[in-house]
């Protein structure tokens, strides 16, 4: 619990308004996607990076958690109070401050929802590619933490590749500035980098500085289905042999394809057993003839229908489908542990039959959807509260087969909570001291999102 004093301390510093303490305020930032609760003592919504230092330096000396929190969609616990403290939430911190044309950069608040700035970069005609399915509330800060990746990956990259700098506050009080408003500094070590990913657990972004790109001229969008997840997936191999990278290449299995359309009372699959969701774009003539050659493959694959969408509204009708996946699945049971394994592309279909085997073993419906062109999976272990012990131990073998296919057991929620135990199964003891060595360095009391990402 927080001393009488520090607690008037915070309020000094952000504002009484601006100082949550009542029970029914912190509920609402108790949760993050994965509905494992926790709660903070107190909440603060600083305005300035000039108070985020302030809270710090103070957290700092109370040794009290400080847990920073963009709009709690994240998927691994990373902005749960788990051990309670003080969340910072960044909703005042909300503006995007530039959008430059000739430099092609946005600076922006880590407030900003990632949705609002792809827009007002489509204004301008640039393009902010990274593309998170939840890119409708998430915000650019917990993106940056966590290093979001979502649609676009498999052409564009994630949020790492747009990151130009940052600025961070530290718990010394100290603000500073990483990268720059270039493409190009190599001047030190990459902090950006470092920050980019590191779930709060090194110090706080209040701005950051993203590269943009020239929006392209044309996007053209296909829905392709399939008797099952098999051939589906055979036709990656047939797109990468005619050296098309589409800008999105997504993967929806029966269960998953099923509870979406069964949640947005809609009929796309006609009973298929699963879906490839492919985008190309850039000038209009390519995007065509990739779609083409890509829709060609399909039905060769054996496609039983298609449906190419003709207008904006019906590739959105489409991507409806897609981003409602994860919220339509606890339709299925109450309980899901859903992860983000990635592996190389080729080893899709062995990894795919792993878990249909880790399935049988435990007798649990696992359903699997996601970003199919970079090789990250959303593998989904359904499960009812009782057969949770169940539903951890098949993670784990699917984590171990992920790791012996040389994958990584995240590829873009955050190790955060929910993976902390099982770290040791990628990251090697000697890899792991490192880290922890650098966590020292930028956060010596350990008062930064303390439980993440080590156990
Ligand atoms: C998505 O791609 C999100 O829809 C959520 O990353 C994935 O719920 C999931 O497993
Ligand atoms: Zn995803």
């Amino acid at each position: 619990m927080l001393k009488p004093a520090f607690v008037k301390e915070l309020r000094s510093i952000v504002g009484t308004e601006n100082l949550l303490t009542e029970p029914e305020e912190l509920t609402v930032y108790a949760y993050d996607a994965t509905r494992s609760p926790g709660r903070p003592w107190a909440v603060a919504r600083p305005a300035a990076a000039r108070e985020v230092a302030r809270v710090l330096e103070a957290a700092d000396r109370e040794r009290v958690p400080v847990v920073p929190r963009g709009a709690g969609t994240g998927m691994s616990g990373g902005s749960v109070p788990s051990e309670g403290g003080v969340v910072l939430s960044f909703e005042r911190m909300s503006s995007i401050r530039e959008i430059d044309e000739a430099d092609r950069i946005a600076v922006v608040e880590p407030g900003v929802i990632t949705g609002d700035l792809q827009r007002e970069a489509e204004k301008r005609g640039l393009f902010y590619p990274p593309d998170p399915a939840s890119s409708a509330f998430c915000t650019i800060g917990g993106n940056v933490a966590e290093c979001a990746g979502g649609l676009r990956a498999v052409k564009y990259g994630v949020t790492r590749d747009y990151v130009l700098g940052l600025e961070v506050a530290l718990p010394s009080g100290r603000i500073i500035r990483t990268g720059a408003r270039t493409f190009k500094s190599v001047a030190g070590y990459d902090l950006t980098r470092l920050f980019v990913g590191s779930e709060g657990t090194l110090g706080v972004v209040t701005e950051i500085v993203l590269r943009l790109l020239p929006l392209p001229e044309a996007v053209r969008t296909v829905a392709a289905f399939f008797p099952d997840a098999e051939r589906a997936i055979a036709v990656l191999p047939l797109i990468a042999g005619r050296r098309i990278i589409p800008r999105a290449l997504e993967f929806v299995d029966r269960g998953a394809l099923q509870a979406a359309e069964s949640h947005l009372a809609i009929d796309l699959s006609g009973g298929a057993g699963s879906m490839l969701l492919i985008e190309t774009d850039g000038p209009a003539l390519s995007a065509d003839r990739e779609i083409d050659t890509i829709e060609a493959l399909c039905r060769e694959a054996g496609a039983v229908r298609t449906i190419r969408a003709a207008t904006p509204e019906e590739q959105q009708r489409i991507w409806k489908l897609r981003k409602s996946i994860s919220p339509a699945l606890y339709a299925l049971k109450p309980k899901k542990l859903n992860e983000d394994i990635v592996v190389p592309v080729s080893r899709i279909p062995e990894m795919l039959q792993r878990i249909a085997a880790i399935g049988n073993k435990y007798g649990l419906l696992i359903v699997n959807f996601g970003h199919a062109g970079d090789g990250n999976i959303h593998v989904n272990v359904m499960h009812e509260e009782e057969e949770r012990p169940k539903a951890e131990q098949a993670v784990r073998e699917i984590f171990e087969a992920v790791v012996r296919l040389q994958g990584s057991i995240t590829g873009e929620h955050g190790i955060g909570l929910a993976k902390a135990a099982y770290l040791p199964l990628e990251i090697g003891p000697d890899a792991i001291a490192v880290m922890r060595n650098i966590k020292k360095a930028f956060d010596p009391n350990n008062i930064l999102n303390p439980g993440k990402i080590f156990l």
